[in-house]
Formats: C-alpha cells, structure tokens, sequence
C-alpha cells in the first residue's frame, strides 16, 4: 500500500496539486505550459464537461469533433513535470481507495503544444517542431532508474563534443513515442532533438550578471549531430516529459511553434498566431482529420 504521505490526497479524494479525480480526464491529453493558454485550446471544443485549477494547474476536459481530450497547464519546468506526470499516473494506474498500483495498467496519450526557441539558422521563426528526441540537461529524470529508457550513447556523443562538465549531472536522452510521431507527423514539422534546461537564464546560456561556467555551450549545441540528427531547439519541458511518459508506460510527443531564432537573433511579428495555428493542427490530428 502506498502510504498518505507519499500519494497525497484532497479531502474530496483528488490527487495533490492536480485537484482531479480519475473521471476527470480523458487518455488524449494536452500539456501547454502557460494556465492561459488551456482555454486556447478548449475554445475550439463543442463542450467542456470539467474544469479545475490549483496553482499553475490548470485542466479543462471536453470534446472535440467527438474526442474527448484533457488540456492541463504544467506551469514551467521538468520540476513540474514530474509533478504531472506521477499525479496523472497515479489517476489511471493506481487504484486510491486501496492505494495499490493496478494490475492492469493503462497508457494515456500526451502531446506537449510549446512555444520555443531555434537553435538552427534554417529553422525560423513560425515554423515547428516535433521532438524526436528529448535530451536533458536539467538532472530531474536522473532520481530514478531511468537505464531501460534512457539513450547512453547518444548521451556519451553529447557529453564528448560538449566536454560536458561532470559537476552539473550527466545529461538524459530519450525519445518520443513512434505511434505519436506518425499520427502526427507531416512534411511541414521539422523533426530534431530538443534540449531541456533545468532554467531560463544560465540553464539556457543567458548573461544577464551572473557569469556561467561554459559561454561556448549553446555554440557547440548548434554542432552537435548524432546519426545526422541536430538539436533543433530549446525549452525547459520535453526531456522530462519523454522521460518519465517512457518509464511509466505512456506515449507522449512534444510539438513547438519556434518564436524565436537564437543563431539569427529573430522573434516572431505574431508568434500567438504561429502557437494558435499549432493548436489547430494538433487538435484535427488527434480527431482523426
Ligand atoms: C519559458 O518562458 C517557458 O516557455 C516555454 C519553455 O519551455 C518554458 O516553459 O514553454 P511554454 O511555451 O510551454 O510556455
């Protein structure tokens, strides 16, 4: 039995930080990081049943041209990921009257709709992205077991080129979900590797006062290839998602709309319109259209 102080209930008998019941959610999920952007997405539903929030939180569950789909805020970070990802786990795969983990166990379908920054000059701006591969550089993943889904040699690859300093933890490299990529896939997504910083300002090379240990990492990031695949961007969710999904059992993929071009020092004229257009494609690929 999992003890009370390890799987947190609410009074209603909701999970922790969540605030949902098992009959709250649908197997198609939707992760965004901002709260305000869920309704961007479930305003193109014909109905929402549910909706919730605590903190950064947020969830509304509904149908779209007949599926039914969750749309949840993470907030920012491979922190609250972990958060998410155990929580809505632990609503599908473990039974909370008994607390013991289910026998049969089910697998719940996550496609991350982020916003994201270039790394590659012939990536730009209002073009998008799918994660092939998810390569951390955050630490999170590493408290658990993660060798059956982890990619060492490609890890190796990176850590070699970059000269990698061991003090800040070994980065992770996992994979989306084939199934996921070809529902969604199409000529116009470029695919890559993502690389997810544990921060937004020295995680991801940004100087404002403080100094940082490497002023070269995003440079020798934009070389790195490993089987002819590049690191087409960076955010601060993927690796995590991968990581975890991988573990538990589920399937996850990780879509993002490329705001800006760090190599060409470009921001999008209307980077809503590029998330908003996303939004549109993810959603008629998961109904089937
Ligand atoms: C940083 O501003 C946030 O923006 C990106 C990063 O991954 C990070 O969470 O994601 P969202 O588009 O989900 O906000």
């Amino acid at each position: 039995m999992i003890q009370s102080s390890e799987l947190i209930l609410n009074p209603d008998g909701s999970v922790y930080h969540l605030n949902l019941r098992p009959e709250h959610i649908a197997y198609d999920i939707i992760f965004v990081g901002d709260q305000n952007r869920v309704e961007k997405i479930t305003q193109f539903f014909d109905s929402i049943e549910y909706s919730t929030q605590k903190r950064e939180f947020k969830t509304q569950t509904g149908i779209y041209k007949g599926k039914r789909i969750s749309v949840i805020s993470t907030g920012i970070g491979p922190d609250n990921i972990d958060i998410v990802l155990n929580e809505l786990d632990a609503l599908v795969n473990i039974d909370l009257k008994t607390r013991e983990p289910k026998e049969t166990l089910t697998s719940l379908n996550i496609i991350r709709i982020g916003t994201s920054g270039s790394l590659q000059e012939d990536i730009p701006v209002d073009s998008f992205v799918m994660s092939k591969f998810g390569l951390g550089l955050d630490n999170m993943l590493r408290s658990y077991l993660i060798d059956d889904v982890s990619i060492t040699e490609m890890e190796d690859a990176f850590v070699q080129h970059t000269n990698w300093d061991s003090k800040k933890g070994k980065p992770y490299v996992t994979q989306c979900s084939e199934e996921l990529e070809k529902l969604i896939e199409s000529d116009k997504i470029f695919k890559g590797i993502t690389a997810t910083a544990g921060g937004f300002y020295g995680p991801q090379g940004r100087v404002l006062r403080l100094n940082i240990p490497d002023e070269e990492l995003n440079n020798k990031m934009d070389n790195f290839s490993h089987n002819d695949t590049k690191i087409t961007n960076l955010e601060m969710e993927t690796a995590a998602i991968y990581g975890l999904s991988a573990l538990l059992g589920h399937n996850a993929l990780s879509l993002n709309a490329i705001i800006a071009n760090r190599a060409s020092g470009t921001f999008s004229e209307d980077p809503y319109k590029a998330v908003d257009e996303l939004i549109a494609y993810t959603l008629n690929k998961l109904a089937g259209n």
